[in-house]
């Protein structure tokens, strides 16, 4: 049942409900004209708002409260539910509530609390082409696992626009939003796959874009990922991309922009990867795009296009950068002013692995920065005879040309507490060769 379109109207098989009520055709539902005191059921039903339908609730009431097994909504376009408590409520999963529920929009649902709640249910799926808006939570699936959203038209809530436990899917169209005036805009768990073609916005006074444990998103071409605040003290900075306390891996490929305080941000007490492929925009407007914290993480710059705005960390664990294609003269940053991207490898063995094209012959030698106290700089020719320069710190290994090389073997700086220098024993002084510096 679940990810299947529900696009056939019942009303054509069934009498018309003349009265401005929902009406209950023996588990068939539905409701025209103007319905104001809602409609509650514990029965497994299907539900339909007619085009014309409009349901709304008395005072502190949900418009459609509908705890049955098995239950599916539709409200036709035109159509609205809007209810002073909740849109829809179908229940919590803690009073024994099954999940395995569907909602197709066309219409407006909207709820004064939330707009639809399903707390703790599984295999919630919403189908989304109108308007969710709601002054609390949007979506509210709880810790409730397996939830599924396709959004190609808009939610807006003043709290969470979707909150789902794991193994939440959510598809976002191109020119459709996801928003809140406060906290995440989506906030799910482990094993989340999320598809972004539209704009994923967080509230403008706290939250994050995405707040996730783990999973895959991927943010497509022309797409956002923002966090729209900005905490006066840097240690409530909230980001495009918050991932949760735990060990779950989150692979990030970006063809957009990701924004926020911090781009991409890990959360103390997570020990997960975190793996980014960047083909486009990852800004920090705080100064760190990257904080991967501990764990293996990986990050992928692909090409020229791949801009950092602000510092990438990698914190404890033994992490990687990889570079593919030509690079900026500035790896990974705009490089105007004083905009340069430290690449921080952190506590742990670190590599650099740069384009199999770049060869040792294309690499100078590691040089303390002129730019930045304590950092170093690496500067190498791409394949198209362009020059970029590395501005690193903590990273310990470099991969070039297929073959491995200790920070020693390209510097003749020590490193501190480093292990024991091999460049002589390789007889790599003399191959390496100085490049001329940019301004
Ligand atoms: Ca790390
Ligand atoms: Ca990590
Ligand atoms: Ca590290
Ligand atoms: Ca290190």
């Amino acid at each position: 049942m679940r990810r299947i379109l529900l696009t056939t109207s019942l009303l054509a098989l069934l009498p018309t409900a003349a009265a401005a009520q929902c009406e209950d055709f023996g588990g068939v539902v539905l409701c025209s004209g103007v319905d104001e005191d809602g409609f509650a059921t514990e029965n497994s039903i299907y539900l339909e708002v007619e085009s014309d339908g409009e349901v709304r609730s008395l005072d502190g009431e949900d418009a459609l409260a509908l705890t049955g097994p098995a239950t599916q909504v539709v409200v036709g376009a035109g159509a609205s539910v809007s209810g002073s408590d909740d849109g829809i409520d179908f229940g919590q999963a803690e009073d024994g509530v099954l999940g395995d529920r569907l909602v197709q929009n066309d219409g407006a649902i909207s709820g004064g609390d939330k707009a639809i709640d399903a707390d703790g249910l599984e295999f919630v799926t919403v189908i989304n082409t109108g308007t969710i808006t709601s002054g609390d939570k949007g979506i509210r699936v709880g810790t409730g696992d397996d939830a599924y959203l396709e959004n190609y038209g808009t939610i807006s809530a003043g709290d969470e626009a979707f909150e789902a436990g794991d193994r939440a899917f959510v598809f976002n169209d191109a020119g459709a939003v996801i928003e809140t005036t406060d906290e995440d805009a989506i906030q799910v768990g482990a094993d989340a796959e999320i598809l972004n073609f539209g704009s994923i916005l967080s509230g403008t006074g706290s939250g994050d874009g995405i707040d996730v444990d783990g999973g895959t998103i991927i943010n497509f071409e022309g797409a956002s990922i923002v966090s729209r605040g900005f905490a006066s003290d840097p240690a409530d900075a909230e980001a495009g991309i918050d991932v949760d306390e735990g060990s779950a891996t989150l692979e990030v490929v970006n063809l957009g922009l990701i924004e926020g305080q911090i781009g991409i941000l890990t959360d103390p007490g997570n020990d997960g990867s975190q793996l980014i492929e960047n083909q486009a925009t990852i800004r920090g407007t705080g100064g760190i795009a990257l904080d991967l914290g501990a764990g293996e993480d990986g990050l992928v710059l692909n090409t020229l296009d791949a801009v950092l705005e602000g510092d990438a960390l990698f914190g404890l664990g033994d992490d990687l950068i990889t570079l593919i294609g030509d690079q900026r003269a500035f790896v990974g940053s705009l490089g105007g002013g004083d905009d340069f991207t430290l690449f921080d490898g952190g506590t742990g063995d670190d590599t650099i692995a740069l384009d199999s094209l770049v060869t040792l012959d294309d690499v100078g030698m590691i040089v303390a920065s002129s730019m930045l106290a304590g950092a170093f700089e690496l500067d190498f020719t791409n394949a198209d005879g362009s020059s970029s320069l590395l501005l690193f710190t903590s990273f310990e290994n470099f991969l070039i040309g297929g073959e491995l090389f200790a920070f020693g073997d390209l510097s003749e700086i020590p490193l501190p507490a480093a292990a024991p220098l091999f460049a002589g024993a390789l007889g790599l002084g003399g191959m390496l060769r100085r490049r001329r510096r940019k301004a």
